[in-house]
């Protein structure tokens, strides 16, 4: 069993991304488990087959604690270690080829915590990779998306595992999609480009902007971005070989 962890920015799509996956991989012979690892998500665009509210209710924790809906969400994201056990049990039970786990909204509580970490590292399963969003609606601008980047660099360095990094949302950011592209493959663009936004190379904003890019270069972090819609399904087919490269060395004959 695989395990794949869809992260990325509150409403970056991964829910969605989520419930194009299951489909996908039946299609190709192949078993999965879907687990919705939100506690806090309100609905879902898929019927999860484990679901981390069954362990933990929100509103419960709030009643309990006394807690506001922020705190309890904070509390919620702590305990979703403590239901490892449970959950892993459930998906073994269940001996998919393929378990994905959609994770919270709020990046910052799953990756940040210690929860979150602890869940992806010791859930037991062959191989494990994480899909983290870039939102294309975030990376219109040279700034942003090297905040984007920045990110996605600290959730490799929280969850330690094998990051494919996805340009999501492509058919809703008209020909946007196509600079954050250039940004993701070319350095010296994405540094013209944020001369080009910070009017010259002498302000500190610059030299920041592109200190961080260029240590992301040098560090090997490659952040060559698929691009994707979950409405189109444009993209499937790289995000799907890219998966199987990491997770399976390569091997596309699912089943
Ligand atoms: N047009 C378009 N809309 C999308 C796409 N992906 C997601 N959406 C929409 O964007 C909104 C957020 O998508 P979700 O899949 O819920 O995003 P999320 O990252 O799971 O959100 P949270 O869990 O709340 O952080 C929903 O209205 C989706 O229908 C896409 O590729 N194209
Ligand atoms: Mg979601």
């Amino acid at each position: 069993m695989h395990a794949i962890f869809v992260t990325g920015t509150a409403g970056s799509g991964k829910s969605r991304l989520t419930s194009i996956l299951k489909p996908w991989y039946a299609d190709k012979g192949a078993t999965t488990v879907v687990v919705n690892l939100d506690p806090g998500a309100f609905s879902l665009p898929y019927a999860p087959d484990v679901d981390v509210r069954d362990h933990i209710d929100i509103e419960s924790v709030m009643e309990s604690y006394q807690l506001g809906p922020n705190g309890a969400l904070i509390f919620a994201s702590d305990m979703i270690a403590t239901r490892l056990p449970q959950i892993q049990e459930q998906v073994d039970d269940l001996n998919p080829d393929y378990v994905i786990f959609d994770t919270p909204g709020q990046v910052e509580l799953f990756a940040y915590r210690q929860s979150g970490p602890y869940f992806v590292e010791n859930f037991t399963c062959d191989n494990r990779c994480v899909i983290f969003l870039f939102d294309a609606s975030l990376v219109a601008t040279p700034t942003n998306y090297v905040s984007i980047a920045l990110l996605a660099a600290s959730m490799q360095l929280r969850l330690k595992a094998p990051q494919i990094p996805i340009l999501s949302k492509k058919d809703l950011s008209g020909d946007a999609w196509k600079k954050a592209m250039k940004w993701s493959s070319n350095r010296a663009a994405l540094e013209d480009a944020l001369a080009k936004e910070k009017s010259g190379t002498s302000g500190i904003d610059y030299i920041l902007s592109s200190s961080i890019i260029r240590d992301l270069s040098r560090s090997g972090f490659n952040y060559e971005l698929i691009p994707f819609s979950s409405v189109t399904q444009e993209g499937i087919i790289e995000l799907s070989a890219t998966l199987a490269r990491i997770l399976r060395g390569g091997e596309e004959i699912e089943g």
